[in-house]
Parts: structure tokens; sequence; C-alpha cells
């Protein structure tokens, strides 16, 4: 993917100091505003902003909206939150559309597929609604007011030189991603298998995908794991992936065998990291992504658009067993509860 490359050239950098969900498909609006919420709220906030994740059941994007609803306290702006529960293309274009319906006053969007959203995407831009990409993105990104992320790439390249060094440098390695179209996991495999060659006695025996399932995860590191004997690293690509991995790695039996760099920080995972099953974490900050897809939206809208920061791409934070009791580390794990 050529945009690599231009996100990571084009970014800005910041080095961040960084529910139970209904089934099927989940909305909630959140009245904001210092006085009584209806009213005031209503009366203040005269912008409505439509925030579709990729999945509404995932920390990732819960701690996301978590952000996003507090920024939008800040800016009086009700914020609407509209998603599947599972990672599905086929179930986010018609939310996508229907949401439209409703005319808000922009879009942000976790798009999950690089290709297969730009329509739906594009009725927005055509219909002078903002659209801002947060977290993952599309490929073809001149209808986008902004595109937020984190360092997907640098994160693979750290997952790398983690394996590379736990194994001594030798030995034979595998990721195993999520969809193949996802903007985000693919950059993190691209910087994996990148910095990879810099291994000349490592060898990548697979690159698998999950369908964001932790179970079918998980039988592919049992598999994996068996058909290598000379396996010793595993690269869960998001935080489903890398909660499958772990467990594979145990249930094979190959703790501190067969070493584990995974991504996020949601609760299976860093009791897994706390177990030295899983031995790096590459966490993001997905609530400054949601608060600053906000902001974003809301210069766009209210008019001051020397304010928008086009294309952040926010810094990785890095967990091992040895310093997840920090602070300064535990402060970024995900929450799994719906908060704003
Ligand atoms: O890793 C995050 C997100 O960055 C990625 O785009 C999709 O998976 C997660 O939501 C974790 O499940």
């Amino acid at each position: 993917m050529s945009k690599e490359n231009s996100l990571r050239g084009r970014g800005w950098r910041f080095r961040l100091a960084t529910a139970g969900a209904a089934v099927g498909l989940m909305s909630a609006t959140l009245m904001t505003g210092a006085a009584g919420p209806a009213t005031a709220a209503s009366a203040a906030s005269k912008y409505t902003f439509v925030l579709v994740p990729g999945l509404t059941t995932d920390p990732f994007y819960i701690t996301m909206h978590n952000g996003a609803a507090a920024e939008a306290v800040k800016l009086g702006v009700t914020l609407k939150w509209e998603g599947a529960s599972s990672w599905s293309i086929p179930l986010q274009i018609p939310i996508v559309n229907s949401v439209l319906a409703s005319k808000p006053n922009a879009l942000l969007i976790a798009p999950t597929d690089v290709s297969a959203l730009f329509k739906p995407m594009d009725a927005y831009y055509k219909a002078g609604i903002p659209v801002v990409s947060v977290d993952t993105t599309i490929n073809n990104q001149s209808i986008l007011t902004a595109a937020i992320s984190s360092d997907n790439y640098q994160g693979g390249e750290i997952a790398a030189d983690t394996i590379a060094k736990l194994g001594h440098d030798k030995g034979q390695v595998a990721v195993i991603n999520t969809f193949k179209g996802t903007s985000t996991t693919d950059l993190r495999q691209a910087g994996f298998l990148a910095e990879m060659k810099k291994y000349p006695n490592m060898k990548v025996a697979a690159t698998d995908y999950d369908q964001d399932l932790p179970t079918t995860a998980e039988a592919l590191a049992r598999s994996l794991i068996l058909a290598h004997p000379d396996l010793v690293g595993i690269f869960g690509t998001n935080l489903y992936s890398a909660e499958g991995a772990g467990k594979g790695v145990i249930a094979a039996g190959a703790k501190g065998k067969v070493f584990v760099a995974g991504y996020d920080a949601e609760p299976a995972e860093i009791t897994l990291l706390r177990q030295g099953v899983i031995n790096i974490l590459v966490i993001q900050d997905p609530a400054a992504e949601g608060a600053l897809a906000v902001q974003d939206a809301y210069w766009a809208v209210s008019g001051d658009k020397s304010m928008i920061k086009k294309s952040v791409l926010l810094a990785n934070v890095v967990a091992t067993t040895a310093n997840m009791n920090e602070p300064s580390i535990s402060k970024y794990f995900y929450s799994s509860t719906l908060t704003g």
C-alpha cells in the first residue's frame, strides 16, 4: 500500500505521553452541555456528529468512543454512536448509508475496508458533510477532512525486533492478521515483514488471517506450532489475534519457547502479558484518536479550517511484563465500558 509512506511522510507526529454491547446494531445518542442534558444540550449543541466504529463490542473502539464523547461535551456537540457488533463490510455499509439520511454535521468513521467503504463515504463528501477517518482509513483519501491513526507500520517493526531479540535472531516466525484490506493491520504486517528482513537467520513461515476471531487465531497458532518445530515467534496484529495467539501457545505448551508480540490492551491480553505468555503489547491511544476526530470535525463545521490537523499519526506505547504496572503504561489500558 503506497499510502504507508505518504501517511507517515505527511503525518503530524504526536508523542502523547498516550460495555455489554447490544447484539447487531448499536446506536446511542449522547446529549452534552453544562445545564440539564436535554434542553441545554440541544440548544447548545447545534452540531451532531456520528461515530461509526469498526465494531461496537471491541474495547479499542469503546475507549475511542469515550474519548470522543468527553471531547464532545467540551465542545457542546451531540455525539451519536452507530455500528455493528462484528467487523463486517456488508454490515457497516448499510449503517453508513442509513446515517447519511439523518443528515449529521460530520461523519467520524473507522472503515472496515480500504476500498469497499469509499463509495458510502464519498456520498457524504458529495453532500458537503465532512468525513474524518479515525484508526483505519481508505486508499483514496482525497474526500477526507482528516485521517487520524497511530503509527501502525512502526508498531509492526517493534514487534519484529522484539521477537528477533527473544528468539536470539534465529528460527521461524508467523503473523496472525485479521482481514486483508484493513489499513491498520495491513501496515502492521508490512512493517513486521520489512523489519524481519534485517534478520538473515529468521524466516517467515506463514501469514494467516483470523477474521478478527480469537478462537480462530488460537486454532491457527496451535497448528502453526505443530507444523513448524523451530517456530520462535508469532505476531498478532490486533487484540483478538494476540489473545488467540497467546491462548494457542498455552494450549500447545509452548510458553517460553514461542514468543508472542501483540497489539492493543484489552483485559484478556493484559492477563496473558502478566503471565508472560504474551511478551510485548504495542498499545495505541484510541481515546486521543477519538478526541482529535471530534476536534477536527468541529473545526471543519465551525469554520476555522486552519485548525484542522489533516493527517495525524499518534505514537505507540510499548508494554512488557516488566513495565506493565507502571502508571505511565497502565493508563493506556483499554476500557470495556461505554461512558459519556
Ligand atoms: O487494533 C485495533 C484497531 O487499531 C484495528 O484497526 C482493528 O482492531 C482493533 O480494533 C483491535 O481489535
